[in-house]
């Protein structure tokens, strides 16, 4: 049976799952999208045989033809779409963030663990993409030994209208919360933000770039540097040192080109690009998991830890200083 996904919310990612699953997933198809902006629903609807156009999520998820959730609105929606969705008994594949702070996470996490199941996969793709994969293989090996440090760059050609200081943490640094966690098995238990003088190419009152540094509760440290002005491409690249080695990531180096005297090659401009391979196998992923009837992937729990490490380093950024991260005892659902 094919499974009939609701989008809810069409805006960049949104709009391109539509197309991700139509186009490149197997055993999937859009039944339903939703957008605030009801020209915007019916245009996307329109390019989809079948698919209808509504502008409340609560009634594309009571539609008899709806199998499963992808939740691609903004961070401040989620909660109450998720919990819809818990009520109906619908997989979901929710986008980062799974909610903008700790407290509403805790609540997607009660709400969850009293269903007695995994209905969540939350949508952190680096976990699908090819590199992180291999590092991640890698290290669970142990030929390199404990990991002692991850260092992070993360890039952005620029940063989109509205995009806040705080938001370079909660939206971007987000990630690298999850990748810390996920390839050392640790949690963060503090964060501290240092602020360079800001690029003159960062918009009014940018705080960009930022350095930030995790302590995980393993003991390693894990620093991030996050540039979302840097003007040149968008870049994500990763180092974890070892006790007896070294392993790095994000290089780019596919194709490398020698012409007049030179040598060099491209760097994508954006993360629809350089990651659309890890959005494709997530996405693939999740369709496989939900027709099993099995939930993988990241959870609730690692969007919970994202969003307690994310609240707390924006604290970090604006009162300075380390700020430590209380997590509540990890409920045996996540175990
Ligand atoms: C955006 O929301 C993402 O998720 C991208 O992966 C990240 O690079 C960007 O900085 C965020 O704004």
């Amino acid at each position: 049976e094919e499974l009939r996904v609701a989008v809810i919310g069409t805006g960049r990612m949104g709009a391109d799952h539509v197309r991700r699953i139509q186009e490149v997933t197997s055993g999937a198809r859009v039944s339903a999208v939703v957008d605030l902006d009801a020209e915007r629903a019916k245009t996307i609807a329109s390019r989809v045989d079948g698919c209808t156009a509504h502008t409340d999520p609560a009634a594309a998820m009571a539609a008899a033809d709806v199998d499963a959730v992808l939740v691609a609105s903004p961070g401040p929606a989620h909660e109450a779409t998720l919990l819809t969705a818990f009520e109906h008994g619908l997989p979901v594949l929710c986008e980062k963030p799974l909610t903008p702070d700790a407290a509403s996470a805790l609540r997607v996490l009660e709400a969850e663990c009293e269903l007695g199941r995994r209905l969540v996969q939350v949508g952190f793709m680096r976990r699908y993409d090819a590199e992180y994969v291999r590092l991640k293989s890698l290290l669970e090996t142990g030929q390199l030994g404990r990991p002692l440090l991850l260092h992070n760059r993360h890039r952005n050609v620029a940063s989109p209208p509205g995009f806040t200081s705080d938001m370079l943490i909660s939206d971007s640094v987000a990630h690298e919360t999850d990748v810390t966690r996920w390839l050392l098995g640790h949690e963060i238990a503090a964060v501290t933000v240092l602020r360079p003088t800001p690029s003159a190419s960062a918009p009014d009152a940018l705080q960009d770039p930022q350095f930030v540094v995790f302590e995980t509760d393993g003991g390693a440290v894990s620093d991030v540097e996050i540039f979302v002005n840097c003007g040149f491409g968008y870049q994500v690249q990763a180092e974890v040192v070892c006790e007896r080695g070294t392993a790095r990531i994000g290089d780019g180096h596919a194709m490398v080109t020698h012409m007049a005297g030179r040598w060099g090659g491209t760097i994508d401009q954006d993360y629809t690009v350089r990651f659309a391979d890890a959005y494709d196998r997530e996405i693939q992923a999740w369709v496989d998991a939900t027709r099993r009837g099995e939930v993988t992937g990241p959870s609730v729990w690692d969007g919970y830890a994202a969003a307690a490490v994310c609240e707390a380093g924006v604290r970090a950024l604006t009162d300075g200083g380390r700020v430590e991260i209380d997590l509540v005892e990890k409920p045996p659902l996540y175990r």
